[in-house]
């Protein structure tokens, strides 16, 4: 069976495409999917993918996963979430946390994640090119 790497996207990325493109580009979340499944299938493995403005939600599927990895923008969520750190380190699966913009040349609420201490990378401003990186490290490791 194929080794499968969650990839969770929080909220208002939904959004994408519409959402402040000079912030977060032109992609839609269906274009960054699309490429996260292209990418995990050429490394032999499934992206599933899931997207919630529901911070209960996001936490469920982390407990729930089969995945052998996770590649997560918790969005706002990153910034505020004790409950996401909890669920991700409950199940001790590497996780890399990623953002298309890079928050530290944000507003300084954007600087501290809830996530970062504890994940296996962080990936900040490189777009969707940043999900298809996590995607490789994180296959890497768990070969
Ligand atoms: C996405 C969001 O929605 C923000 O709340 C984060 C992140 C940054 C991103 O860059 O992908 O602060």
């Amino acid at each position: 069976m194929t080794k499968a790497i969650l990839i969770l996207n929080g909220p208002n990325l939904n959004m994408l495409g519409a959402r402040e493109p000079s912030i977060y580009g032109n992609h839609t979340l269906d274009d960054i999917e699309k490429a996260c499944e292209k990418k995990a299938k050429t490394l032999g493995f499934e992206a599933v993918c899931r997207q919630s403005n529901s911070e209960s939600e996001i936490v469920s599927w982390i407990q729930e996963t089969n995945a052998k990895a996770i590649v997560i923008n918790a969005a706002a969520y990153t910034h505020t979430s004790v409950a996401i750190r909890d669920a991700l380190l409950s199940r001790k699966l590497p996780f890399i946390e990623v953002h298309l913009s890079n928050v530290y040349a944000r507003e300084e609420f954007r600087h501290h994640s809830f996530l970062s201490d504890v994940a296996f990378g962080v990936v900040s401003g490189l777009g969707v090119e940043g999900y298809k990186a996590a995607i490789e490290v994180v296959s890497q490791h768990i070969k």
